[in-house]
């Protein structure tokens, strides 16, 4: 008897278990902030779609932001520091969008004058993203709370591990499997690439006389490309929608775009060719909840990437500037994207 109930704890407590670890990695809750902070989620929900009617850019612009943020050396908020040898200094991150950093600067603001310094950079960017998303027509991904701020920016050998528009699939397969990011991870989160914009020099080796054909690109794509950039390399100002179909709403048109060889970067465009991408790209051509499903299982994975938890790290009273910075000499008035408080 007293045996069976040992057992029913048991099964029990693995099932408790097995719920929590797929709802929230370690540290994290869903609840975390309700105590302290109540309307976190509606403040941030308000500012999003407020922002959101005014640029619809801002979307895309945020889960950039995130992707950028997590992948070096995790969801700390790191990437938003300005100065010296700030992240945003750095060449990925110089088309980043002030509108989005605003954005989170000013939930930021707005959740800390109700609630005191409670919620972090690292948590408003990755609910602000949830939010944005939906408004563009995305799927809705979990969201867990508890991460905290890094005092510092990552190091430039962890920001040069992102990946590159040039890289072929074996190499996004390596790059974000060093990143415990799989190849479901890599397809589907490359479908971020259904909305926003890049800038000519990202993408000038698809467009250049002797264009490596290696994957292969729709001949007349190449050629609007060509007119369209010959002369902004490598200024960079002049831009391009990322998805020819439906430019500003999530959706699955990237991969169509794919299958008549419109894929903008080298790296989108592999993915339909190669074989160990080429079922799961047209299985997401085709059939866009399945799309909806991995991309939302892997919006979590990637927002739960090496966090800071606890008492690591620290909430930042602002985004832009490490706490001791703000109470130091330099005031947050210096830096770039401030809100006033
Ligand atoms: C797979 C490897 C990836 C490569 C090589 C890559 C590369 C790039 C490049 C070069 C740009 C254009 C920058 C510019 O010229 O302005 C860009 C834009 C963008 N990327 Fe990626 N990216 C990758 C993965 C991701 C992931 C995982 C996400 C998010 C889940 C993402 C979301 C975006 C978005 C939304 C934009 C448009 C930003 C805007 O409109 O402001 N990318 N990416
Ligand atoms: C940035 O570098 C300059 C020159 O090296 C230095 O004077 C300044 O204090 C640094 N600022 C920060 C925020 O570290
Ligand atoms: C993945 O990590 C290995 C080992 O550190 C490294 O040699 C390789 O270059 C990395 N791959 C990419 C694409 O960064
Ligand atoms: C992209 O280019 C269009 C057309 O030239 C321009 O109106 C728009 O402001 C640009 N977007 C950004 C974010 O620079
Ligand atoms: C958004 C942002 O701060 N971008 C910066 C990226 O880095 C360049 C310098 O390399 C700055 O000019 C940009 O302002």
């Amino acid at each position: 008897m007293a045996s069976r109930a040992a057992a029913a704890v048991l099964v029990l407590a693995a099932l408790i278990c097995a719920a929590h670890s797929s709802v929230a990695a370690e540290g994290l809750s869903r609840g975390f902030h309700a105590a302290s902070c109540p309307d976190l989620e509606n403040i941030a929900g308000s500012l999003v779609a407020e922002t959101f009617r005014r640029d619809v850019g801002v979307a895309p612009a945020l889960i950039r932001i995130l992707f950028h943020d997590c992948f070096p050396q995790g969801c700390d908020a790191s990437v938003l520091l300005t100065g010296n040898n700030s992240e945003l200094n750095a060449v990925p991150n110089q088309t980043l969008r002030p509108v989005a950093l605003d954005l989170i600067e000013r939930i930021r603001a707005a959740v800390h004058r109700a609630c005191g310094p409670t919620v972090s950079c690292a948590d408003i960017t990755v609910l602000a993203t949830r939010d944005a998303l939906v408004q563009a027509g995305g799927p809705h991904f979990d969201v867990a709370f508890g991460r905290r701020d890094a005092l510092a920016p990552a190091s430039q050998d962890l920001v040069d591990t992102l990946p590159a528009p040039s890289f072929d699939v074996p190499t996004l397969i390596s790059s974000f499997g060093n990143r415990s990011l799989d190849v479901a991870d890599l397809v589907a989160l490359s479908g971020a690439h259904t909305f926003g914009i890049a800038h000519c020099p990202s993408f000038s080796d698809r467009f250049t006389p002797n264009v490596d054909l290696n994957p292969l690109i729709d001949p007349l794509f190449a050629r609007r490309l060509r007119a369209k950039c010959a002369k902004d390399v490598p200024q960079g100002t002049v831009n391009q929608t990322l998805d020819v179909r439906t430019p500003d709403v999530f959706d699955n048109k990237y991969y169509f775009d794919l299958i008549v060889r419109q894929g903008l970067f080298k790296s989108d465009q592999g993915l339909i060719d190669h074989p160990d991408t080429r079922l799961l790209a047209s299985r997401f051509a085709l059939i866009q909840s399945a799309f909806f499903r991995q991309f939302a299982k892997s919006m979590v994975k990637m927002s739960n990437m090496d966090l800071l938890t606890g008492t690591q790290g620290e909430i930042r009273l602002n985004c832009a500037v490490p706490n001791k910075r703000v109470e130091g000499i330099e005031t947050a008035k210096d830096d770039g994207h401030t809100a006033a408080m």
